[in-house]
């Protein structure tokens, strides 16, 4: 009996010890490892490093980086015959330090452009600007940007072309062009569209029709992109499963690329992320300006619980889910559409502690396993 206490002391130590640094180790990269990449967005200062405390957070939790807006043209491709990689080159760096998968954002896309490109006006020139940034760009970090979403935004809402300066100067052709300029220029990379709302039935047949064409016409197209800028309570789940079945049914990954979900009241059920879209503020509109309430907490929780589990179903069909950000300090949703409102669409809050809804997620995982 003397010799038995001891001896259980030091089990059940060892028991708690063990179990704590499970806990400790445990994040949503691990939990999902089987499954599909988890990601995020990161700011110029993220990819910096500025912060340590964040910097261990994106290591611990996730393993496929894109960045939220210093890939764009605007900033890649300043002037016409100036390109700038200092961003860029940090970005790819950091991904490869850390064994990342890296995807590109985004290489023609009418927002975000460099005033000179919104000043191309003739097919000719506009032909030239396509080849040259498309290539320059892709081959730049050929073999080491995974996959690119090649071309973003090319739909409005009812499913047809979005009068874009690309489509404006070459038309549909511009589509393509551009997946085949990609394709040349990094032939293992995986090529993407990208889009917010393709989930929604007429903009999803809008978006199949295209990635059809492009096909049917000679471009790659390995996947496809739903933004994922959501609301408590859509869109459905069946819009989303209809979504994966349909896409996936064309042969092509799905990809959740921009996933987040705004508490926030909406003017006017604004879908989406149409940026140009802007309204005034007022306290209506912001009504958690401290902290989330526990109740809205719980149905983002339920939210994201549920929609995790509709990725699990499926996992076969699903390459990655990446959220628009790494916590919700640094949301776009904080101002758009309505200018410095405080959001709580992500994971982790502001002050980097993860919320209930990072917890059902990792729950999903933890029940099954
Ligand atoms: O999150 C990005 C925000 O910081 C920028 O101000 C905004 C401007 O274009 O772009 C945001 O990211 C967008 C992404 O690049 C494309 N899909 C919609 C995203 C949210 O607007």
């Amino acid at each position: 009996m003397k010799f038995i206490k001891p001896y259980l002391v030091v089990v059940t130590t060892l028991l708690a010890v063990s179990c704590t640094s499970q806990k400790e180790t445990t994040s949503l990269k691990d939990a999902y490892k089987n499954d599909f990449y988890i990601g995020t967005a990161l700011s110029a200062d993220q990819i910096e490093v500025k912060n340590a405390k964040e910097d261990s957070l994106i290591r611990k939790e996730f393993n496929a980086i894109t960045a939220e807006n210093i890939m764009k043209s605007m900033y890649t491709h300043p002037q016409k015959d100036k390109y700038d990689f200092v961003m860029s080159d940090k970005f790819v760096a950091y991904g490869e330090k850390n064994k990342m998968f890296i995807h590109g954002h985004t290489l023609i896309w009418h927002s975000q452009l460099a005033p000179w490109m919104e000043k191309i006006a003739d097919s000719t020139e506009m032909k030239t600007f396509m080849k040259d940034h498309i290539t320059t760009i892709v081959s730049k970090y050929k073999g080491r940007i995974n996959s690119w979403d090649v071309v973003n935004e090319a739909l409005n809402e009812d499913g047809t072309l979005r009068q874009s300066v690309f489509l404006k100067t070459l038309g549909e052709k511009y589509l393509v062009d551009a997946f085949k300029l990609a394709e040349k220029a990094d032939p293992k990379a995986e090529l993407y569209y990208n889009d917010y709302n393709i989930e929604e039935s007429a903009k999803r047949a809008g978006a199949i029709a295209l990635i059809k064409k492009i096909k049917v016409e000679g471009g790659k197209v390995d996947g496809v992109g739903i933004q994922g800028h959501w609301r408590l309570n859509s869109p459905s789940l069946e819009e989303i499963e209809k979504s994966i079945l349909e896409y996936s049914a064309l042969g092509i990954k799905v990809a959740f690329t921009e996933l987040d979900i705004t508490v926030l009241p909406n003017p006017w059920d604004l879908k989406g992320a149409e940026i140009s879209q802007k309204f005034e503020g007022s306290e209506k509109m912001n009504p958690y300006p401290k902290a989330l309430p526990d109740s809205i907490q719980n149905k983002l929780a339920e939210r994201y619980e549920s929609i995790f589990k509709l990725f699990l179903k499926h996992k076969d069909k699903i390459s990655r889910v990446t959220f628009w950000g790494v916590h919700d300090g640094q949301s776009w949703l904080n101002d758009w559409p309505i200018k410095g409102r405080t959001n709580y669409p992500l994971p982790f809050d502001a002050t980097l502690r993860h919320k209930k809804a990072y917890e059902s997620i990792l729950k999903l995982k933890k029940t099954k396993e």
